[in-house]
């Protein structure tokens, strides 16, 4: 059996994390050859979150701070302590469907990454915003110029990743450019990365993520790691 931990950064996430934990396809994970554990990594939330992931039995470990791009990180650190050989992290917010993670899953090789592709999934009426469509787009665009390597979607929050992959990868970011670094990541080290389409519907719960700002700071981070190729530290 190969371990695998499901990473599920949360902040005042308790209905979306109920809907997630609630669907996570441990019989097929099982059937695939995989021992699951779920590990949330919450950025001090003030709702019912930790309840619902004591009633699930999911490991769960208050961030120092905020941010999901820390919490991650963090995620990250933990995963390969508990031994994990394949981490699969999605939003806990309703919009990434858990049953679709096989399809992340079965193409992954042992030391690459692939990628829930929203933009050229099923995207259900009402997911995202006009400003975050065009967002969203625009970003992938200029990514892939920049860095002459393909992106089909710079900031899926759906992704699976070989333990090798997570290893090499070199990280810094605090907030929601954490996908662009990611990526960024990738490219200049080597490791090799794939799309598959999945769904996406609207959330459940509040947004944390305001669009306008944070577009900004996924595109500074795309131009940061452009030329300068790894954090200082
Ligand atoms: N641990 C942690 N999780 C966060 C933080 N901010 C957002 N999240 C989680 O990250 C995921 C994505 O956030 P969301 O608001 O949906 O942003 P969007 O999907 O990029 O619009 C959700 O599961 C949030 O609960 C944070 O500061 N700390
Ligand atoms: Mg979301």
């Amino acid at each position: 059996m190969k371990r695998l931990v499901v990473l599920l950064p949360v902040l005042n996430e308790a209905e979306g994390l109920r809907w997630v934990l609630e669907r996570i396809p441990y019989a097929s994970l099982e059937a695939e050859g995989y021992e699951t554990e779920v590990l949330v990594i919450d950025g001090n939330s003030t709702d019912q979150t930790e309840d619902v992931a004591a009633a699930f039995e999911a490991r769960f470990l208050p961030q120092e701070g905020t941010g999901k791009g820390s919490a991650i990180r963090y995620g990250f650190r933990e995963a390969l302590a508990m031994g994990s050989e394949v981490v699969v992290m999605l939003d806990a917010d309703g919009t990434y469907a858990p049953e679709e993670m096989l399809r992340l899953l079965k193409p992954l090789k042992q030391d690459g990454v692939v990628i829930g592709d929203r933009l050229r999934g099923e995207m259900a009426p009402h997911s995202m915003s006009r400003l975050n469509y065009i967002g969203n787009h625009l970003l992938t665009w200029l990514a892939s110029g920049l860095y002459g390597t393909a992106t089909h979607d710079v900031c899926s929050g759906y992704w699976a990743f070989s333990r090798d992959a997570i290893e090499r990868m070199m990280l810094n970011s605090v907030s929601f450019e954490i996908e662009a670094e990611m990526y960024a990541s990738m490219v200049h080290r080597g490791i090799a990365f794939t799309y598959r389409p999945i769904s996406y519907r609207p959330r459940l719960g509040e947004a944390k993520l305001g669009s306008t700002a944070d577009g900004w700071n996924i595109l500074r981070k795309l131009i940061t790691r452009r030329f300068l190729p790894q954090p200082l530290l």
